[in-house]
Parts: C-alpha cells; sequence; structure tokens
C-alpha cells in the first residue's frame, strides 16, 4: 500500500496541494515540503511516478518538464538532454552515479537511452558546476537512481499503448526481507514512426526524391527496444549493505531521420557493485565503495534509406553507401568517505575510470576502404574531491570542496601518417600527436540563507572543467571532395567553466516558488569550426576552443487551490555568445516554459498543459544555423486510482500543431538540411498494478 501511494498516488498529488484538509492534502504538501526544504535553487528532481503519468519515451524527452532542461529529438525516441544550453560532455548523465557512454559518434545512443525508466525511482539534477563527485560535471549533472525493492514481496506491471502502435510495458518483481532482497525487471518498447501535425510520418521528412529519404514501409517499427535487469543486495549488518546489479539492454532498428543513417542494434551490458556502510563510529558517517563495468556495441548505416539504392553499391557487392559499427567500454571504481568533523560534515573520495572508444567507417564515396572514425581511443581519469559542508549562526549554511584530475588520452589507432596528412589544418597546426595528457583542477562555494521560514536566498561560484573528449581530439571520417570531412583537433585545451549563480526560494502552505539566474564564463570552449582547408586540400570541419558566455535563469511554482485545484509553471531561459567572434553559440533553446491546471481528488485527476516556445533567431553563422518560429501545444489527460491499479490516458499535441524544435535537427558537418518536425496529435493510455 505504501509502494502503491509513492508509485503513483504522489505524482497525482504532486500537482494537487491543499484544498480539501484530508490525507491527500498532507501527501501533497509533504511531497512539496520536501522539494521545498531539500532542493536548492541548483537542483531539480523527477520522481518516476510523474514520469509514468506521461507518455514521455525517454529520460531525455521526461526531463523536458523541468525547467533548464531541453533535448534534442533526432527521431521517435533516443532523446538526448540539454541543461542551460550544454550538452554532450559539457554535462555528465548517471545512473546510480555510474559514467557510460553511447556507442555512437553522432550521438544516436546517449547515455540516458541505455537504461529504462522501469528501472529508475527518481532523477536528480545539478544545475551548473556544483558537483564535485565526479570528472567532468562542467555544465552539471544528471543522476537517475535505480529502484530499492521493499522488505517484502513486491510486483509492479504497467503497460502503455498509444498511437502510431506505441507499447511501453514494464514488469518488476522483488523479494526483500531484513538480509537481504532481489529484484529483476523486463521492459520492452517499440512504435512505428509517428505523425506530425501535418499528417505525414516523422520519417516523411525528405523528399522521396532525396538520397536521405526512407525506402522502408511507413509502418516499419521506428525502434524495438528489449531491457532486462537483475540487482541483488545483501545487508552484512544492519549499517553495511552490499549490491550486484547487471542489465542487459537490446535495441533494434531505430531510424533517426535527423540524420543520415539509421541504428541496425546497440547491445548493452552494464555491471555495478556497491558496498554501503552507514553510521559506523561518532566521527564515521559513512563509507563507499563503488565498481562498475559496461560496454556498447553499436552498428549503423543507411540501409533504410534511397542512398543504398545507388548502383554503386549493389557494383561493390554491398547493402548500404555508408556504415559505421562502434563499440565502447567503461571501467570505473569510487571510494567515499563522509566524516562528521565539527559542527558539519566533511566528504573526501577518490575515483577513477578508464574508457575505449573505436569506430570504423566504411563509405562508397571512400571506395569502402575503413576509416578509423574513432581511431581506437582510450581515455584514463583519476580524480581526488574533498567538501565540507556547514551551518553557520543566523540561519546560513555554507558548503563548498575543491577536486583536482588528471587525464590522459591516446588514439591507438592514429598514425603519424594519418595525422600529417589529413589532421594538420590551419586551426589545429602541424605538431599534432596522438597523445594528450590534461590536468584540471574545480571547486565551489555555495551559501544558503533562510531569511525567514519562508524566504530562502542561495548563492553559488563555482569552476568547473572537462576535458575536450576523445571524438573532438581525434575523430578523423574523410570524405574527400564530397563534402567537408570531419576532423578532431589535438590540440584542444580543456575548458574551463566560471559561474555564478543567485536564487530564491518562497515556500508556503500552499505554494512553492523558485527562481534562479546564472552566469557563466567559459573559457576555451569547444565549438565546431567553419570549414577550413587541410593539407590534402580538401575541406574540413574542426574543433576549435573560443571564450563564450551563457547566461539565463529559470523560474518553477506549484500553487494549490479550494476545490482540489492546482495550477503549476515553468519558465526558462539562456542566452549563448561567442565571445571571440562576436555571435550566437549554436544550439542553444529559445525560452519556453510550460503551465498546468489539474484537479485531482486522490482517486480521479485531470489535467491541462500547455508547452510552449518562443522563436529563435539567434543562431550561429558557422554552422548556417537556420533560425526556428515559436510554437504552443496543449496536452490534456485523466485518469483513476483504485487501489492497486491505475488508469491514465490523455493526447499530447491536442491540436495536432505541426512544429519543429531549435534543437531538432542536425547542424554541420552532417546537415541534413531538413528540420525533423515533433509529433502530431497523440493519443495514449497506461494501465499499471503495484503490489
Ligand atoms: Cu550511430
Amino acid at each position: 500500500m505504501l509502494r502503491l501511494h509513492k508509485q503513483i498516488i504522489l505524482p497525482l498529488l504532486l500537482v494537487i496541494l491543499l484544498a480539501s484538509p484530508g490525507l491527500s492534502a498532507t501527501t501533497i504538501l509533504d511531497d512539496i515540503n520536501i522539494r521545498a526544504e531539500r532542493q536548492t535553487p541548483t537542483e531539480e528532481s523527477l520522481t518516476i511516478h510523474e514520469v509514468m503519468e506521461s507518455p514521455a519515451r525517454d529520460l531525455g524527452e521526461a526531463l523536458e518538464s523541468l525547467p533548464g532542461l531541453n533535448s534534442v529529438n533526432k527521431g521517435a525516441i533516443a532523446n538526448d538532454i540539454v541543461l542551460r544550453g550544454l550538452q554532450g560532455d559539457d554535462i555528465n548523465v548517471f545512473l546510480d552515479g555510474v559514467r557510460l557512454y553511447g556507442g555512437c559518434p553522432s550521438r544516436m545512443d546517449p547515455p540516458s537511452f541505455h537504461f529504462d525508466f522501469a528501472e529508475v525511482e527518481q532523477i536528480k539534477v545539478i544545475k551548473g558546476p556544483y558537483d564535485l563527485e565526479n570528472p567532468g560535471s562542467l555544465g552539471g549533472m544528471v543522476n537517475a537512481i535505480s529502484k530499492q525493492p521493499p522488505q517484502r514481496p513486491a510486483v509492479n506491471v504497467s503497460l502503455t499503448a498509444g498511437s502510431f502502435s506505441l507499447i511501453d510495458t514494464s514488469a518488476t518483481a522483488s523479494m526483500g526481507s531484513e538480509t537481504g532482497d532481489i529484484l529483476g525487471g523486463y521492459a520492452y518498447k517499440s512504435s512505428h514512426s509517428p505523425n506530425t501535425g501535418d499528417g505525414s510520418r516523422q520519417i516523411e521528412v525528405y523528399p522521396a526524391t532525396s538520397p536521405r529519404s526512407y525506402v522502408i514501409d511507413l509502418d516499419s517499427n521506428a525502434y524495438e527496444i528489449h531491457t532486462a535487469w537483475i540487482k541483488g543486495g545483501y545487508n552484512l549488518q544492519n549499517n553495511v549493505r552490499s549490491e550486484l546489479g547487471y542489465s542487459y539492454q537490446n535495441a533494434e532498428n531505430v531510424l533517426y531521420p535527423y540524420l543520415f543513417m539509421d541504428a541496425e542494434y546497440d547491445r548493452t551490458h552494464r555491471v555495478n557493485w556497491t558496498l554501503k556502510a552507514d553510521k559506523l563510529d561518532a566521527a564515521v558517517d559513512a563509507v563507499d565503495l563503488q565498481l562498475y563495468w559496461n560496454s556498447v556495441d553499436h552498428l549503423m548505416h543507411d540501409e533504410f534509406r534511397r542512398s543504398s539504392l545507388n548502383p554503386m553499391v549493389a557494383m561493390n557487392g554491398k547493402t548500404y553507401s555508408m556504415q559505421t559499427g562502434s563499440s565502447t567500454s567503461v571501467y570505473g571504481a569510487k571510494a567515499k568517505g563522509d566524516w562528521l568533523l565539527g559542527s558539519g560534515k566533511l566528504t573526501t573520495g577518490v575515483d577513477y575510470y578508464y574508457r575505449n572508444w573505436d569506430a570504423v567507417n566504411e563509405a562508397m564515396f571512400m571506395t569502402y576502404m575503413p576509416q578509423p572514425m574513432l581511431p581506437n581511443i582510450d581515455v584514463n581519469n583519476i580524480g581526488a574531491f574533498a567538501k565540507y559542508s556547514q551551518s553557520l549562526a543566523h540561519s546560513f549554511e555554507i558548503k563548498g570542496g575543491a577536486r583536482i584530475d588528471h587525464t590522459t588520452t591516446e588514439a591507438n589507432a592514429l598514425t603519424q601518417a594519418r595525422l600529417d596528412s589529413l589532421y594538420v589544418t590551419n586551426i589545429s597546426g602541424t605538431n599534432l600527436d596522438n597523445k594528450n595528457d590534461f590536468t584540471g583542477a574545480s571547486g565551489n562555494v555555495q551559501l544558503a540563507w533562510q531569511v525567514t521560514p519562508e524566504l530562502q536566498l542561495f548563492s553559488g561560484i563555482g569552476l568547473g572543467t572537462r576535458t575536450p573528449d576523445p571524438q573532438e581530439l581525434y575523430i578523423g571520417l574523410d570524405r574527400a571532395a564530397m563534402a567537408p570531412s570531419w576532423l578532431g583537433n589535438p590540440n584542444l585545451d580543456s575548458t574551463l567553466n566560471r559561474q555564478i549563480d543567485f536564487g530564491a526560494k518562497v515556500t508556503g502552505d500552499n505554494f512553492f516558488l523558485n527562481a534562479s539566474v546564472f552566469y557563466s564564463s567559459l573559457k576555451d570552449f569547444i565549438t565546431l569550426t567553419q570549414d577550413i582547408v587541410v593539407s590534402t586540400g580538401n575541406s574540413a570541419k574542426t574543433y576549435q576552443n573560443v571564450d563564450a558566455t551563457l547566461w539565463g535563469g529559470e523560474l518553477n511554482s506549484q500553487f494549490a487551490f479550494p476545490m482540489d485545484l492546482y495550477l503549476r509553471g515553468s519558465l526558462a531561459y539562456v542566452r549563448g555568445e561567442n565571445e571571440d567572434k562576436h555571435q550566437p553559440l549554436s544550439e542553444i533553446a529559445p525560452l519556453n516554459g510550460s503551465v498546468s491546471a489539474r484537479w485531482d481528488n486522490d482517486s480521479y485527476f485531470a489535467e491541462i498543459t500547455e508547452r510552449f516556445a518562443a522563436g529563435q533567431d539567434r543562431v550561429d553563422p558557422d554552422l548556417s544555423e537556420l533560425t526556428t518560429p515559436g510554437w504552443a501545444v496543449t496536452d490534456i489527460k485523466a485518469g483513476a486510482n483504485w487501489d492497486q491499479w491505475s488508469l491514465a490516458a490523455g493526447i499530447n499535441n491536442l491540436f495536432d500543431i505541426y512544429y519543429v524544435t531549435h534543437l531538432s535537427y542536425q547542424r554541420d558537418p552532417f546537415a541534413s538540411g531538413v528540420k525533423v518536425p515533433e509529433v502530431g496529435a497523440f493519443v495514449y493510455t497506461t494501465l499499471s498494478y503495484n503490489f
């Protein structure tokens, strides 16, 4: 019953709040109060029961409901998270603190693609350079936290069906006692390519004559994803717990109209082991150890596109005009301790990870000669951190800390001959090496002041850093005279983010309001260049360090009214500028937000939401970025809860509006020339059972 409440009723209650003085009001208020008490204006969280009520296909889409978070949609699924204008390696995305990378050089499979919602209980977001426990959280961190089984048998089954043959099912079962527990789960999701607001399928975005147009049945699956997981916990003593988990995921036939190719498969293995000991003695509050390993195999090609019908393809005995096979794996370890020191808490830790990334491209225009696109790159990172938090007089709380990292990178399959012939450019110079090392320090101080019981003020100043990623350093895709090549720049420096944040949080018995602003000065921010000439005489796009700024803010609020009515609203803005070139940064979402009204009496609910974005006319001319008009769409949903069962149904984009988001089209060097429109009117229903 308790689990049921946690899983299903809380979300309803969340937007609800006050109104009737019964149980429901208390529960919702509790939730709001928890949010109000525990979160600073630079933190957000999303509980999975909020997600389960929506038809979000993955984490990236679900996180769009949080202000300051957006996503890049390359097709029906595999949304890539954007946080305050930063994406890719500028932010960290973890599951239970585990570092995981996608295999695809075009981010078809971002980290969050590789775990299923049904594994997750809650998602925590830190905005800005305030995560010191992990290397590279330059712009922030998103950490999904997996479900913990209760100390009894439990079952959770969920089935969602929607337009265009959407199926999203999951089942988990667990057994638990004081000594230990075991949890197993399985999830399957698939869908055809959805219709956009103009009545055509998302995969029909290209004219039939375009080499990028699809030559498959419109009712082909746009993705099929199986995920299975098992996790065992053993309580050695009542304060010492060890956990071991394994997950396998197989994604097949994932279509990416945003890109030139589609994924044949992504196969992922994940292993995570943890040991946690709490309250060891008066001084040692907690000790955590963690070891993990994961790997992804990815294969993409253009067999579903017209480009594969080129007569030269068959003449070469192939079925594709281009294909990339890639694999990546990560090993990681972390040891961390929480010490009670004075009236505060000191956390110290060391961590290490190793990553390998390798990708080989074959293309007709290079006579199918295999190219070391990501030339078997090793990354080793070792780091240490310490942070301290303490309450001060007059309701002040201060926390801060520092971290240092040393990183080495080496592209094992990048020969000096290839570096000299292909990579030498007027941007990165001539003395290029396939090895680099980086040392970086980061740190922050955050001050919170509880001015009155209702008002909290927050300020933070932070330094965050991240090393250039393996792709930015070493990628090499020679496209000869066909089109600009795509090249890494081995002379890149790490990016340093110097950021300040201010926030205010106002909470009352029946409302919650969070406002934050930030300013970020990015030294050696990594962007793509304009086309440049390489030593072969052909043109290429490569990466460069520039100085840039990002500033913006978010507003988030919830209100409760009599008669079981609740209102919620959010707004987010970010502005990015390349200070070296005095032009806008690319891929910055425009002003966007949402407002929703909900009636919820604990047994039944109904909700209407308006999502909107302004137009974006600040575009990067180096990447031939296009402006995007504004849009607004309406979503409705309603549902009921009876004991173990709950049912929800809704229509997203009720008026079948045709719209595109500013982030959802590919920029150079692989601009396909089209914007991928968002999903049109979409009907769904979800039935779930929790015991
Ligand atoms: Cu790919």
